[in-house]
């Protein structure tokens, strides 16, 4: 597949509107140790790239990584190594079986030739090479990279959003029910602790109701970053919908996620919330329910189960409060 510029301008009106930078200038990694040929090769490229020469395919392995290079152009004929080798390396390598790679071949080598793009090098050129061939297949595969990592960026951009939730970037119910599972077996196999920490915000539907949708929307993403402040990196936040939110705690017990709950909660009473436009303070109050991993037949079901009878409690018995 060759990706032209249309393809790409088409694929970025795809995906909302962004254009990719094609970029004129790529980042180049020359392996190469014949003087002469070397010395017009890079001539030619620097107008429009960086390019970094090197001699010995040691350091390219090296050095490879930590370029961030476009391509990687290697001479087949070497003279104290194998270039075919060092593709061969550079293929297997994590750090940089991605990165293109083009060859420089004699010509009448067809045998090693065909092992190289066998092996998944990606063009290649016969000497004597020919300075507006190699700009062009240059500029070609720097183009086609650039696009590469578009996709890429994209393509985990896209993985991110299907677990987290746009309105507060927390994890969202998909990701919980992905992972709670595995987070309770872990506990359960090694005898520790897991708490599950079942929060719902009092009265929200009057929040928007009095101060708009908008101002609701305002005050969950608040919400969510005291959520955030209140617990450590291994816990689990999640907002299961609505003004539902979830911490899952490893290595944690029923008290101590009492306690976390209890200073979540007056963490949230204590300060009026001050949000978007509207100046005027917006008084909060959530309640919680906490439970436990118990005993041996336990389930995260029946975990979540308890954590909402907690939940119903606290609500029946006034709000703004936590039961465990
Ligand atoms: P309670 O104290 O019993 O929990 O009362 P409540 O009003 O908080 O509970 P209820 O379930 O009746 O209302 C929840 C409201 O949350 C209703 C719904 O319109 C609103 N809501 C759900 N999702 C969102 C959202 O993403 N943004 C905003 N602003 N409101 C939302
Ligand atoms: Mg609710
Ligand atoms: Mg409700
Ligand atoms: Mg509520």
């Amino acid at each position: 597949m060759r990706a032209s510029t249309e393809e790409q301008m088409g694929f970025a009106a795809a995906m909302g509107g962004e254009v990719v930078e094609a970029g004129r200038s790529g980042r180049i990694l020359l392996v190469e140790d014949r003087e002469g040929a070397a010395a017009r090769m890079v001539d030619a490229l620097k107008a429009d790239n960086d390019v970094v020469h090197l001699t010995d395919p040691a350091e390219a392995l090296l050095g490879a990584p930590d370029g961030n290079y476009d391509l990687l152009i290697v001479s087949l004929n070497l003279q104290n190594a194998d270039g075919l080798r060092l593709c061969s390396q550079l293929r297997s390598l994590d750090r940089t079986r991605h990165l293109p790679i083009m060859i420089v071949v004699e010509p009448g080598e067809e045998d090693r030739l065909h092992r190289g793009l066998d092996m998944g090098v990606n063009d290649y050129i016969v000497r004597p090479v020919s300075t507006s061939e190699l700009l062009a297949r240059v500029r070609t595969q720097v183009k086609r990279k650039r696009y590469t990592d578009f996709l890429r960026s994209r393509l985990e951009q896209t993985v991110e959003m299907a677990v987290l939730d746009p309105l507060t970037a927390l994890h969202n119910r998909r990701y919980l029910s992905n992972h709670l599972d595995t987070l309770f077996q872990e506990s359960a196999d090694r005898g520790r602790a897991l708490s599950v920490l079942l929060i719902d915000v009092d009265h929200f539907k009057a929040i928007n109701d009095t101060h708009g949708h908008d101002a609701g929307d305002d005050v969950l993403r608040e919400l969510a970053l005291r959520l955030r402040r209140n617990i450590r990196g291994i816990d689990l936040a999640c907002r299961l919908g609505g003004e539902e939110f979830v911490v899952v705690m490893p290595d944690t017990s029923l008290d101590s996620a009492y306690l976390v709950g209890e200073r979540l909660r007056q963490c949230i009473a204590a300060a009026p919330f001050i949000v978007g436009a509207h100046d005027r303070p917006i008084s909060v109050t959530a309640s919680m329910g906490v439970a436990a991993l118990e005993y041996e037949t336990d389930t995260p079901d029946l975990i979540m189960k308890r954590a909402d009878q907690a939940l119903y409690c606290a609500k029946r018995d006034g709000r703004n409060r936590v039961v465990a």
